[in-house]
């Protein structure tokens, strides 16, 4: 084992290097009793070379970038806090399926009393409405947000945007499901509608010149 059939250089994933006491693995050199890392290349220096300290010891960090990027940061916050909202609206339509003997499925009926449950019923539908509005709103803030993080703009302002859409989000499924007065659904979309235009706008403005 040893020089490789493919590049005639390389000593391949595990073997052994022409000097004793140290082992080849995955290009790289290993000292057979200490374990340590003789490094060679530049990936393999990790005070030289902060992608090298991310993969370290084989598991992938977050790299420091990432984490330095408060936008970036702020936004995964509010978006993780709308995708646990999302999974609320999702128990609470099986408790109101549960409480209104209403099933999608057949054999969701027959298990709770019988085929004359595989039905729809008003409060089930408002509860789909509400998650599938979330799903046309969310899941393009998801997209947008994350574009607009690498634009690098103004923590604060950022914020703003993330904290709007957020709170327009959140009283849009309580209104929907509590079935507030008009047009209190209406103005939270609307409002939580205005970061994300904001957003694409930024976004096109930046990416224009590469049409
Ligand atoms: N797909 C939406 C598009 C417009 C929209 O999202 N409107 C907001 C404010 S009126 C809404 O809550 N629509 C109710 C819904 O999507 O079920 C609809 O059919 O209404």
């Amino acid at each position: 084992m040893g020089r490789s059939a493919c590049t005639g250089r390389d000593w391949g994933v595990l073997g052994t290097s022409p000097r004793r006491g140290e082992l080849w693995v995955r290009g790289r050199r290993e000292h057979r009793s200490t374990g340590l890392d003789v490094a060679e290349s530049p990936l393999e220096a990790p005070a030289r070379s902060p992608l090298a300290a991310s993969v370290a010891g084989g598991r992938v960090a977050p790299t420091p970038k990432m984490m330095e990027n408060k936008v970036f940061m702020s936004f995964t916050f509010y978006s993780t806090i709308l995708i646990l909202k999302m999974y609320v609206v999702a128990i609470i339509t099986g408790q109101v399926r549960l409480r209104k003997k209403a099933f999608a499925n057949p054999e969701d009926a027959l298990r709770n009393g019988g085929l004359q449950y595989y039905r729809e019923d008003p409060d089930v539908e408002r509860c789909r409405r509400a998650h599938r509005n979330d799903m046309e709103n969310i899941f393009p803030f998801l997209f947008l947000g994350a574009i607009y993080s690498l634009l690098d703009p103004s923590p604060t302002v950022a914020r703003i945007h993330f904290f709007i859409f957020c709170v327009g989000r959140i009283i849009h499924t309580i209104a929907y499901l509590l079935q507030l007065r008009a047009p209190m659904r209406s103005v939270a979309y609307s409002v939580a509608q205005l970061p994300c235009f904001s957003m694409a706008l930024q976004i096109l403005l930046a990416t224009t010149p590469y049409w």
